[in-house]
């Protein structure tokens, strides 16, 4: 692909926009820059490029088109957006900066995609491919764009890359090596117009897979066959619920990987030190994929038995009184509540709210039945969130993170748990969920 004496706008200056422009001006293109927001509020690392010869600031609507003939957007950049209707109309491409990178990167890239646990996956596959004494860059969704990496001396053996379905939205010859598709629940309805379209662009990972490369699917996916036709490429899948005959799958305690062509592969009881059946699957899908690239059956037993997981994922933040908390600030949609509470026993305080993404919080009141002994509500959404979790269990609200947590643990008894898995985004009150979860835990250790 030819980036000199080319005119490419580049819209949001956020970590993927300023990474996407930096590579392209110092390949040669003419960039220019656009944001919504005023250029003070852009991405810090903006300044490192603002006086580049090559850049230019436009204005933030269709006059920015002028004279470009193709268009980065930011992953947040909503695909009805009136520059990228602009752009379609005048027939000026659109690539997603994922989509731009793959164009660059020589090594094999293991994109792992899902509704929730794309994090922990990728994170993990990243210390499973090292542990195999393989060079491995893990990047994407996770916070460092590959397009960072395209830019430098690209000396990985393995890209894994956690793949968002913004990111998917302006792929054209995106193939991975390895597709990973965790799960698909409802999520940024609000982003994709409809459930369908989300589930239509996440699809879009086995688009250009073809022979030799492999696609990592959950069994229990109940639309398989819309993704049967979507995959074109060898198959594994893995199931938390049943034995899997060929696949990944939990036989009395141990993960076992029954192949077609091989005997089943047993791994030690007790390897998984995760919470919750989501990170058991979470490992299959990880463990499927390790084997494919070369590694052995000894550095993934080491890798994962080492691996304790993430911050701001149903992390133990401490205990006060006998009540235990949890962060799961990375919980922003309904089914990652749902994943947090079938990993308690205990009764648990929920602390949900937020900024809502159409989440359908009607489908968590069996769950609050069975798990909750109390909901605290927090943040912009909670009086929409209300009359959707009907009468299961008490409900109570709160303005603010901070007091739904110092209510929490005046309602709490000895044993009970706190946890905070909003089920929502955090951009209310927060800068992300980083600084959601931080808060919660600053929080909690004042109590
Ligand atoms: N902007 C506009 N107009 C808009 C929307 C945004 O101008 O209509 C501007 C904003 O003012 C801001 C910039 O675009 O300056 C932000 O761009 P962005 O929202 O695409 O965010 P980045 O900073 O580029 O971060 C993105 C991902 N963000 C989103 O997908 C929303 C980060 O994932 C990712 O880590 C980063 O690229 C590196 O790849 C975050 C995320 O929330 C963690 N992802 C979603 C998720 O995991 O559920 C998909």
């Amino acid at each position: 692909m030819r980036l000199a004496d080319r005119k490419i706008a580049v819209i949001g200056m956020g970590k993927t926009g300023v990474a996407a422009a930096a590579f392209l001006g110092r390949n040669g293109a003419a960039v220019v820059a656009v944001d919504e927001k005023p250029r003070v509020r852009w991405s810090g690392e903006f300044e490192q490029i603002a006086h580049q010869p090559w850049l230019a600031v436009g204005r933030y609507d269709e006059t920015c088109l002028d004279g470009v003939d193709l268009v980065v957007p930011s992953p947040g950049i909503p695909p009805h957006h009136p520059i990228l209707t602009a752009a379609q109309q005048k027939k000026i491409s659109i690539l997603s900066e994922i989509e731009l990178a793959y164009r660059f990167i020589r090594a094999p890239i293991i994109a792992v995609t899902g509704t929730n646990g794309k994090t922990t996956t990728a994170t993990l596959l990243g210390k499973i491919l090292a542990q195999a004494g393989k060079k491995v860059f893990v990047g994407g969704n996770i916070g460092n764009p590959l397009v960072e990496y395209a830019g430098t001396a690209q000396t990985a053996d393995f890209i894994v890359a956690e793949i968002s379905s913004f990111q998917l939205q302006w792929i054209e010859s995106f193939r991975p090596h390895v597709a990973v598709l965790l799960n698909i629940t409802c999520d940024h309805v609000n982003y994709h117009g409809s459930f369908e379209e989300y589930r239509r662009i996440k699809r879009r990972i086995f688009e250009n897979q073809r022979e030799n490369d492999l696609a990592v699917l959950n069994a229990e996916d109940p639309h398989q066959e819309s993704l049967d036709a979507s995959i074109r490429t060898a198959v594994v899948r893995f199931s938390s619920v049943r034995p899997l005959r060929p696949g990944l799958s939990v036989q009395e305690d141990s993960l076992v990987y029954s192949r077609p062509d091989a005997s089943d592969e047993r791994y030690p009881p007790g390897m998984i030190a995760l919470p919750g059946l989501h990170n058991t699957e979470n490992v299959m899908a990880a463990v499927a994929t390790a084997r494919f690239c070369g590694c052995s059956k000894e550095s993934i037993v080491e890798a994962v038995s080492q691996f304790r997981g993430l911050s701001h994922r149903i992390e133990f933040t401490g205990e006060k009184r006998g009540v235990a908390f949890y962060d799961d600030s990375k919980g922003t949609n309904v089914d990652a509540v749902v994943r947090a509470l079938q990993t308690f026993s205990s009764p648990v305080i929920l602390l949900l709210g937020g900024r809502d993404k159409d989440g359908n919080f009607d489908t968590l009141q069996s769950m609050l039945a069975d798990k909750t002994k109390q909901v605290i509500l927090f943040g912009e959404a909670r009086d929409q969130i209300e009359p959707q979790l009907g009468r299961t269990t008490p409900i109570a609200k709160e303005e603010t993170l901070k007091a739904a947590v110092l209510r929490a643990y005046q309602d709490a008894k000895p044993g009970d748990i706190v946890l905070l898995s909003p089920g929502c985004a955090s951009f209310d009150a927060f800068a992300d969920y980083r600084e959601r979860g931080n808060h919660f835990k600053e929080v909690v250790r004042n109590l």
